[in-house]
């Protein structure tokens, strides 16, 4: 039987993924929204003491500067209220407006928030606040996790906020601009230890330099990528404005892979390594693997991308 997207995601079916992130998510949501932001609030000046979060450029910020301009002309208790409602996913026109945007956009707005929060200029979360019992043991979860695993549970917190954007009409996302792939003088080229494949080592070489055109050329036209934790993305149109809008400035640290033949002239490759969010540079190196299905071509068919359970299953390369 020939391959579909369906199937592709099975291969490599023991490759443990760090599932200790969807469970905390799934948790976290259960909350009120004032132990979430609370909860976020601790977490991240815990996450603090060890790992910076890096400054977002200017070109970011601007398109949440309008919201945050409106929040400051608030009162403090209706400051509040605009993060309890984004948490609580209401029908607002901020909660509105935040579900345009992509999750880069989203973050470089909370992270202006606890600045100004930090500065006194927006609502603080209350002195003293106590969680309660099940927010203080979810806190504690990820307070345990490695910061990989952490900074993807507050991304994914992030990112879940606002009003619900399948329930909008017609809106425009709103999303960073994009800037020009790297001259080829400043490449970087990878090195796999057990890999001998141009398209894998492309596609790690062409995504650090941000040549996403040259990318996605690596892919066949009903091919798919499946983030972490996420439904697999379909087709190059797709899969390129992903790029565009979520994959600037990452950095591949491939370290090790297998090849082998797949049923119909197709081949598997799992490759793992880490890699790098321009949000904490080099501060977090994230566990990742690769599970690639390439047709006869040499064509992407499906790419997987998990976040590992532990460092231990970078070196399981098994089927
Ligand atoms: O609510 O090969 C306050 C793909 C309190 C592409 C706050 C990939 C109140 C293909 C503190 C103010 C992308 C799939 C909030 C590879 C409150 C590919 C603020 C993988 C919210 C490898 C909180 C890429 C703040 C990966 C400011 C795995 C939180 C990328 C900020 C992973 C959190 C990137 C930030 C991750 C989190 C980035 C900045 C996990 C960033 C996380």
């Amino acid at each position: 039987m020939p391959f579909t997207i369906d199937s592709a995601r099975n291969i490599f079916p023991n490759t443990l993924a760090a599932d200790a992130v969807p469970a905390t998510i799934g948790r976290f949501n259960q909350l009120s929204a004032e132990d979430q932001l609370a909860l976020i609030w601790f977490a991240y000046l815990e996450m603090g003491k060890t790992i910076t979060v890096a400054a977002p450029g200017a070109a970011n910020m601007q398109f949440a500067q309008g919201v945050i301009e409106e929040m400051l002309k608030m009162s403090p208790m209706e400051q509040s209220q605009a993060m309890c409602d984004l948490a609580n996913r209401a029908d607002t026109s901020i909660a509105r407006t935040y579900a345009t945007w992509t999750p880069n956009v989203k973050l470089g707005f909370w992270y202006r928030l606890g600045e100004l929060m930090e500065e006194g200029r927006m609502a603080p979360i209350p002195k003293g606040y106590k969680l309660s019992a099940n927010a203080n043991a979810v806190l504690q979860t990820i307070i345990g996790l490695d910061p990989g695993q952490q900074i993807t549970v507050l991304r994914n917190a992030v990112v879940d906020m606002g009003f619900d954007r399948n329930k909008i009409q017609n809106f425009t996302k709103i999303s960073e601009p994009v800037s020009p792939p790297k001259e080829f003088s400043q490449r970087t080229q990878v090195k796999i230890e057990g890999i001998d494949n141009s398209t894998i080592t492309n596609y790690m070489n062409n995504l650090n330099a941000n040549d996403f055109d040259a990318l996605i050329q690596l892919f066949t036209p009903d091919g798919g990528l499946q983030p972490p934790f996420r439904r697999p993305i379909v087709g190059r149109e797709n899969i390129l404005k992903f790029f565009r809008e979520e994959c600037q400035n990452l950095k591949l640290i491939p370290e090790r892979g297998v090849a082998e033949p797949a049923e119909d002239g197709f081949t598997q490759i799992k490759v793992t390594g880490k890699c790098q969010t321009p949000w904490f540079g080099g501060n977090v190196g994230m566990n990742i693997a690769w599970r690639f299905l390439l047709n006869p071509d040499n064509k992407i068919f499906f790419v997987a991308i998990d976040l590992l359970a532990s460092p231990k299953e970078l070196l399981n390369l098994g089927r």
